[in-house]
């Protein structure tokens, strides 16, 4: 690999050098997935939080035929506001870089290039899954195989109930992702803190976490390890509520005709409209909860090397 192709803020080089522990972070939730100027607040403050919880962030986005790692404010800015911004998956990667496009990353895409960058850790909302009717459409997230062969740890709220949560959860199984519950033994739902998907694996630290991390390099699975913390219950949108919000998304969606990549960011622009902005609060609250727990693993994580 051409390590030319990351570009490096000064504060990520610098934490490089150092070895302080560094925590990555996506850029399509802002550019695709919260209306501005509500998701460069989000940024701004997620960094900061990583920041006072003794980790540095690195937020990633594709610029220039850069990978970029550690984005300055007016970069977090023309995300946030620029519409010729990509959504970048696995497969968009090459064509972006190539053609000098402003891309966001998705999980799936922060992943690699965490990994390239050798980043451990990686905070984010919600990952991509199983759509329902997944059976029959075969959408399902590049995040997911992802997951199965990047090693890098993805903190995330769950996935959103606009996907087939149990059917998500059995795929990560057959490609052998570990799946933690953050103090709780059933899956949180991105916007509720819970569901009635039971888990297989509860951790109750970030030490816990580190453990793990460090005896997957150990036994070289090369694979990623997925931590699913519950929303704060103060912030939480219950099932109930959600749900039915949720049927008429996608019902809107159905008549609309959406498929592909701009399902997800439609369901969650449709999803706040329908809350009144709702939804939207508790998605930037999860992202906060997400950083503080990210911060302590990279940091638990750092003090084992
Ligand atoms: N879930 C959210 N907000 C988001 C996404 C998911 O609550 O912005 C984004 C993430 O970048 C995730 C991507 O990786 O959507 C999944 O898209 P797809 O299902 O097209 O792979
Ligand atoms: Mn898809």
């Amino acid at each position: 690999m051409n390590k030319e192709i990351l570009s490096f803020s000064k504060e990520v080089q610098k934490a490089l050098i150092d070895e302080q522990p560094i925590v990555a972070l996506e850029s399509t939730i802002i550019s695709h997935g919260m209306p501005y100027p509500k998701n460069v607040e989000m940024a701004k403050q997620t960094e900061q939080i990583i920041r006072d919880n003794g980790a540095v962030p690195a937020t990633i986005a594709l610029m220039d035929g850069k990978i970029k790692v550690g984005l300055e404010e007016e970069d977090l800015e023309l995300l946030a506001t620029a519409d010729n911004v990509a959504k970048v998956s696995r497969r968009d990667m090459a064509r972006v870089l190539a053609t000098k496009q402003i891309g966001a990353t998705t999980v799936a895409t922060t992943m690699i290039a965490a990994n390239l960058a050798g980043i451990k850790t990686f905070v984010t909302g919600g990952i991509g899954g199983v759509h329902r009717g997944g059976e029959n459409s075969m959408d399902i997230s590049a995040d997911l195989e992802e997951l199965a062969q990047t090693p890098v740890t993805v903190i995330c709220a769950g996935a959103k109930a606009i996907l087939d949560l149990p059917r998500t959860m059995e795929y990560l199984e057959t490609k052998g992702v570990p799946v933690a519950g953050y103090q709780t033994d059933y899956l949180p739902a991105f916007f509720s803190s819970t569901s009635e998907t039971k888990l297989n694996l509860r951790v109750d630290s970030a030490e816990e976490i580190a453990d793990m991390m460090v005896m997957q390099e150990e036994i070289d699975l090369n694979a990623g390890i997925l931590v699913t913390n519950p929303v704060p219950v103060a912030h939480e949108i219950p099932h109930e509520e959600i749900d039915a919000i949720i049927q008429q998304a996608l019902a809107e969606e159905k008549a609309a005709g959406v498929v592909g990549k701009d399902s997800t960011p439609f369901l969650l622009a449709k999803i706040v409209e329908l809350t009144e902005g709702r939804s939207l609060e508790t998605n930037i609250q999860l992202v906060y909860n997400n950083a503080r727990l990210g911060a302590e693993i990279a940091v638990a994580y750092n003090n084992k090397k």
